[in-house]
């Protein structure tokens, strides 16, 4: 391991444009469960493909803005972790650096990064179901949430619709003008940091493969081994918040 660590650390070194790709895991450390965790993960507790949809919320517009409303005061109640502040430090350090998370909470930005790409939208821009429209955050400290909790979404009140979660649930596409960033970032990257994702929800799972199809070195962060197809590709075993403070000592001090 100290061996693949000191080689990452050197591909960081060099590196002049980093993308940093970051899945539910990056924010593990910071409180915030899993989809997929076996024990803590939303899969076993919540279902969330099954409320993570248009479907879902059209047939129960309570139940699904509760499960998003107790997930962004559960979000807006924890702290970016030592992984978050290392992407930031990582940030200043290198010349050039996008973040793209497949994450909705606001963790990357709190812990000041910049130019983060939210793939799958973010739980702070909440709109109209119907016209789209942007609406207010409503203020959570109302709540009294539990697992479950059913919340009357705000009415829009421009048409009178439901406001939704600013997320992208499954099925729905993924923004375009984002998409065509993150695609345009990993294209010309020299170095692409995975953390914390098990490369389960697409298109944002091809990003690592793109991004060694252009050239780019591909570092995994992860507690489970990732399997790595090319020696440009390597599988570093452990937390994030552990391993990124440990990579960017070697690399830049
Ligand atoms: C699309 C927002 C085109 C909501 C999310 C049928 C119709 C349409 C599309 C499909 C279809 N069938 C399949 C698809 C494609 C579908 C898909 O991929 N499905 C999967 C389940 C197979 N994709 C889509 O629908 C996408 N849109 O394709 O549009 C289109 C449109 C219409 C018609 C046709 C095509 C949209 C997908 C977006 C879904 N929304 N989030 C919400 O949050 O509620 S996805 C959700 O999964 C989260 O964003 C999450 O981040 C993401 C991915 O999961 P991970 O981040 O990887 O998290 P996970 O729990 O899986 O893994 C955590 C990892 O961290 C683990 O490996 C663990 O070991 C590791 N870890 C744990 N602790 C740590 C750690 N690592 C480091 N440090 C630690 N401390």
């Amino acid at each position: 391991m100290n061996q693949l660590l000191e080689t990452s650390a050197a591909y960081l070194k060099c590196a002049h444009t980093i993308v940093v790709f970051t899945g539910a895991g990056a924010s593990s450390e910071s409180g915030i469960a899993t989809f997929r965790d076996a024990l803590t993960g939303l899969w076993e507790r919540f279902d969330a493909q099954r409320l993570a949809t248009a479907q879902a919320f059209k047939a129960d517009p309570s139940l699904v803005w509760g499960w998003y409303e107790w997930r962004r005061a559960q979000a807006q109640s924890v702290l970016p972790n030592p992984g978050h502040a290392a992407v930031a430090q990582l940030g200043r350090l290198v010349s050039k650096i996008t973040i793209v998370t497949q994450n909705v909470d606001s963790l990357h930005e709190r812990a000041s990064s910049e130019n983060v790409l939210h793939l799958h939208g973010s739980l702070s821009s909440p709109r109209c179901f119907e016209c789209a429209i942007p609406m207010d955050v409503p203020d959570v400290d109302g709540y009294n949430l539990g697992y479950g909790s059913r919340i009357e979404p705000p009415v829009c009140p421009e048409c009178g619709g439901l406001c939704r979660p600013g997320v992208v649930w499954f099925g729905e596409s993924l923004p375009l003008d984002v998409w065509e960033a993150a695609v345009a970032a990993v294209a010309e990257c020299d170095v692409l940091l995975s953390i914390g994702t098990s490369g389960a929800v697409y298109p944002a799972a091809a990003l690592p493969k793109q991004a060694l199809s252009s050239g780019a070195v591909v570092i995994h962060i992860n507690p489970d081994r990732v399997a790595v197809s090319s020696e440009n590709e390597i599988s570093l075993v452990g937390k994030g918040g552990v391993i990124l403070p440990q990579l960017l000592a070697r690399a830049f001090n």
